[in-house]
């Protein structure tokens, strides 16, 4: 049974992609976050729908000494992880550059940005020795082409696509797999909640069309990992079919 580490799994595409392991039964998780109370209850709803055992690691991913330490303590049973799914980041605010939030940029740098770097230094360093894994990182359409106002997030997804490119041949000769997903609007998320600080009209974003469920980038992640061993699979760029480009939403009604 092989063992998947997934950051940020208390919500959204992280929970999803808990899900989708545990349905495979090929795989224990690690499921991280901040929110032990969702880690525990999501370890309980696995393990009683799918018989999947979880380890709830509970960390905040901007801190180094913290990754260490959860690091650190995972139990021996866990302590070999197959696949690292970095998936935690958020956005936070929709300014203009002149109007930018400092505190802002910073949490969405050290999470999205050294977040990923602290975790991927400390998991691939196992890895290497043991000359295999599959990292994953959770990148998005906001790394592929900036928006107006979209200036630190789309730098902090810019920011992913390029580690993901250069972990790629950080490693590649160790037979170590290297990718990521890239998704627009996903729904069943807090993204757009947190993005706007709980004001729920600002995040009401998704009620005029159809975007990507947190369980298809799931499905994405999983197939990436399901392909034979001889196969990387760099990048999947995906969106709901309403969907063309950053700035390109369909915004007629919700059709799926
Ligand atoms: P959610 O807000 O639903 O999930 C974000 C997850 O990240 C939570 O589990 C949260 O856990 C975790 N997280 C945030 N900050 C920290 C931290 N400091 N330490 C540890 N964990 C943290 O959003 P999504 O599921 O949408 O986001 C997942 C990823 O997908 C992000 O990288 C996002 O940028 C990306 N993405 C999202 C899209 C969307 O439209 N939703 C589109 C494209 C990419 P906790 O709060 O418990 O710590
Ligand atoms: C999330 C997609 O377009 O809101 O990464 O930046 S977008």
């Amino acid at each position: 049974m092989k063992t998947a580490l997934i950051t940020g799994a208390s919500s959204g595409i992280g929970k999803a992609t808990a899900i989708r392991f545990a349905q495979s039964g090929k795989y224990k998780l690690i499921l991280c976050g901040r929110r032990e109370d969702r880690l525990i209850e999501l370890a309980d709803e696995l393990h009683i729908t799918y018989g999947t055992q979880s380890y709830p690691l509970c960390f905040d991913i901007r801190k180094e000494s913290e990754v260490a330490a959860a690091i650190d303590r995972l139990p021996k049973e866990f302590e070999r992880v197959d696949v690292l799914v970095n998936n935690a980041g958020l956005a936070l605010g929709l300014d203009p550059i002149y109007d930018g939030k400092l505190e802002h940029w910073e949490t969405m740098i050290d999470t999205n940005v050294k977040g990923l770097l602290y975790m991927t230094r400390i998991v691939s360093r196992k890895m290497v020795e043991s000359r295999s894994g599959h990292i994953i990182n959770i990148c998005s359409t906001a790394g592929k082409e900036v928006y107006p106002k979209g200036n630190v997030y789309c730098a902090t997804k810019f920011g992913v696509d390029a580690l993901t490119r250069a972990i790629r041949q950080d490693l590649y000769t160790f037979g170590i797999r290297v990718g990521q997903v890239s998704p627009g609007h996903v729904e069943e998320t807090e993204f757009a909640i947190n993005r706007f600080e709980g004001d729920s009209a600002r995040a009401n974003i998704y009620s005029d069309f159809t975007p990507l469920r947190a369980a298809d980038v799931a499905d994405a992640i999983f197939y990436m990992v399901s392909a034979p061993a001889h196969v990387n699979i760099l990048d999947i760029l995906m969106t709901s079919t309403q969907q063309a480009s950053a700035g390109l939403v369909d915004r007629s009604g919700r059709k799926y």
